[in-house]
């Protein structure tokens, strides 16, 4: 009944039979939820299939073993493919536990269910829904980003974790890319970053399919793709067709043999039917083929024209005896050589399981340091600095690095052995990702999923630059930190360029991001102690650039209140205010000033400091009210920044003291005079919040 040498005549019947059971299980789903995109699929089969059945590493009957290769489809577009591949392969469903089931991650019911809710086959593949989908993909450009950290997370735990006769990490990460996420910036950053960190360990291939969305992809991207990823320090192979299997083979034992830098392999492919002679790129492309031209697209493999979701026997079989008999061997001489490992190097094994477990070492807040008051006082960049370097000798794989800015951000990680993960010497902690902040925010996100813990470090205002990549942290529910030092106008000279004024808004309205901007420099300590129990929420540490004072801690109430996201700091006589001020970061000394004042006018005032809302938010109606209790309606906000959303906590008699403008390039006590941040302004607001 199925015919199946008319694709690849030199190929053996059953690699074709699998490649088309994975093109026409792509069209099936495409068409039944009458949305998504065929044509990549179709075109991707056999370069995926080559990759899974004959190179890849990777039991299916283990998606959590430390040292499977990794797979992303950084053409999240092409979902189907993968799904199809989950399937075909019969990788299981890890549960929320990280345990194993004996449940398919994706049955062919689930690919029936294709684009629907509630489903595990989502039109882009999604790492928190999905077993076996290594990270989210959908906007281009970042799943090539994520495989750089991927990478780099593999060096570093060989160069860490290995030991003489025990190569316990040497996987490798692979990726499939398409033309746009090689024409989005991000894609020439992580090349760029790749290249130079000489990540051997990765291999991009490239579907070169000449077409976009729009139309050819001639209109709008004619660069040499070849001559630049050499120029990147690539090596660089080419496959001049998409459905000859020994070609494609040929060019991953290529990338295998190069060990000195990362590998791109540049398929030339067809969208839609898979075959230069016989395609329909537009039927094909971003839209479901229509029952017509399925029926047409499956006599044309050979396939029986009405079947739907055909999986011809023999398939599953074939993935078994490929993928999965490989796999399973592959992990069993690892499982082997790991217990041995265990009993030699049990300190290593105790830290691998940590990191595997998303667990801290006993001893992780050990050393933490205490600031004593001090009205000077220090910016809380300098703070946070400190307790990151603690945290870093107490937690021996949290590591990362800024966008050309460490000294800046304060994030050098300076103790004795620390040092810096560079080509050749990939077992430092510091990581230099140069001036590319979009792709060390993709790259943070790869890092963590891969065991370690990471953070990236730029300016605040250049959080823009990278949001893309925060945002997949958010939705992807991977626990990033992004570290953001100055935070506001407070920069002073550099001026509005440079000064950060919606970017605490729009990070606060972003899902399961949290953001922190601590009061002072034992506020800074108390939201590390919150970020190394993040386990699904990225995180953005605001922190400032000029001093600010650290706080009388005897006097008003302890920093850690900070756990709960916002806390009485100082309160009126009997706990009953007239007014409440709300302050964050470098504000809230500015807050404890005017309360002061307040006092000795006899206003009953309380200060309310509030590092993070979402934190707030998820505290219970019972402590929002004993904070912000309903019947005190005068409250003032101060924040040097956007407003917008203040409300929430200030209400529709409160005030809100706060930027509505761009900064500007002047010395900062100007600029705290002209925007009106001074306890003058903040007792007027009171003042008038109060009727008085
Ligand atoms: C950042 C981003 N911009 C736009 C899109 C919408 N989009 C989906 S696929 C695609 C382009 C398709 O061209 P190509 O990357 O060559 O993939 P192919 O269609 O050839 O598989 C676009 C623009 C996206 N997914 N991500
Ligand atoms: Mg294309």
């Amino acid at each position: 009944m199925v015919a199946s040498d008319q694709i690849l005549v030199t190929g053996k019947q059953l690699d074709t039979l699998s490649i088309n059971t994975i093109r026409t299980l792509a069209i099936d789903a495409v068409q039944q939820a009458n949305s998504g995109h065929p044509g990549a699929p179709m075109g991707l089969a056999p370069v995926a299939y080559c990759l899974w059945q004959d190179f890849l590493r990777y039991d299916p009957a283990d998606p959590t073993w430390l040292n499977r290769d990794r797979f992303v489809l950084s053409a999240g577009h092409a979902s189907m493919l993968l799904y199809a591949l989950l399937y075909l392969a019969e990788v299981r469903q890890v549960d929320q536990n990280g345990n194993i089931t004996k449940d398919p991650a994706v049955s062919l019911d689930e690919i029936k269910r294709f684009r629907q809710l509630g489903s595990r086959t989502p039109g882009h593949p999604e790492s928190h829904l999905t077993t076996g989908v290594e990270v989210t993909t959908g906007p281009l450009g970042q799943g090539v980003g994520n495989s750089v950290g991927m990478a780099i997370a593999g060096k570093w735990q060989a160069a860490n974790f290995n030991r003489p006769g025990f190569e316990i990490f040497d996987f490798n990460v692979y990726v499939i890319c398409s033309d746009g996420d090689l024409m989005e910036g991000i894609g020439g950053e992580a090349a760029s970053l790749a290249g130079h960190l000489k990540l051997s360990n990765l291999c991009w291939i490239y579907d070169h399919n000449s077409v976009t969305l729009d139309g050819p992809a001639s209109w709008s991207f004619s660069e040499d793709v070849a001559t630049r990823f050499i120029g990147y320090g690539w090596n660089v192979t080419r496959v001049a067709d998409a459905n000859d299997l020994e070609m494609l083979s040929r060019a991953f034992e290529t990338f295998h043999k190069t060990t000195d830098r990362p590998t791109l392999i540049i398929v030339d492919s067809h969208i839609g039917y898979g075959s230069p002679h016989k395609q329909d790129t537009n039927a094909a492309h971003g839209e479901p083929l229509g029952e017509e031209e399925v029926k047409l697209v499956k006599k044309f493999y050979g396939w029986p024209e009405d079947a739907k979701f055909l999986v011809p026997d023999g398939v599953r079989e074939n993935f078994r005896d490929g993928v999965g008999k490989r796999g399973r061997e592959l992990r069993a001489q690892w499982s082997k050589l790991y217990a041995d490992y265990s009993a030699k190097y049990p300190e290593l094994a105790e830290r691998l399981a940590h990191m595997q477990h998303d667990e801290l070492p006993a001893g992780w807040d050990k050393n933490l340091p205490s600031f004593p008051a001090d009205p000077k006082g220090m910016a809380t960049r300098e703070s946070s600095g400190k307790v990151l370097n603690t945290l870093a000798q107490n937690i021996p794989w949290l590591m990362g690095g800024s966008a050309d800015l460490a000294t800046s951000n304060k994030t050098n990680l300076k103790f004795e052995g620390a040092g810096d993960f560079q080509a050749g010497s990939y077992a430092g902690r510091n990581l230099h990702f140069g001036v590319r902040e979009h792709v060390m925010g993709a790259s943070v996100n790869g890092l963590t999923k891969s065991g370690v813990r990471a953070f990236g470090a730029t300016f605040f205002n250049f959080s823009d630059y990278m949001r893309a990549s925060m945002r997949l942290a958010a939705l992807s529910e991977i626990p990033s930190i992004f570290i953001f030092t100055h935070d506001s106008i407070g920069v002073g000279e550099d001026g509005p360029t440079h000064q950060p004024i919606e970017q605490l808004a729009s990070l606060r309205a972003m899902p399961n991001m949290i953001v922190l901007r601590p009061g002072d420099a034992n506020e800074a300590v108390e939201a590390w102690k919150i970020i190394a129990h993040l386990k699904e929420s990225p995180v953005s540490l605001v922190l400032t650039r000029q001093p600010m004072p650290t706080l009388d801690r005897t006097k008003y109430a302890p920093a850690s209140g900070v756990a709960k996201g916002a806390y009485v700091l100082a309160d009126a006589p009997g706990g009953k205010p007239e007014i409440i001020l709300i302050g964050t970061g470098s504000e809230l000394s500015l807050c404890v000033d005017a309360y002061e004042k307040l006092k000795a006018e006899g206003i009953k005032a309380r200060v309310v400091s509030m590092p993070s809302w979402e934190i707030f938010d998820k505290q219970d109606a019972a402590y929002h009210e004993s904070v912000l209790p309903p019947s005190v309606t005068a409250r003032v906000s101060v924040e040097m920044a956007a407003t917008f959303g203040w409300e929430r906590y200030t209400g529709s008699k409160g005030r809100n003291i706060g930027m509505h403008s761009f900064g500007a390039s002047a010395p900062l006590k100007d600029l705290l005079k002209y925007f009106g941040f001074t306890v003058d302004k903040v007792l007027a607001e009171a003042h008038q919040a109060l009727g008085r």
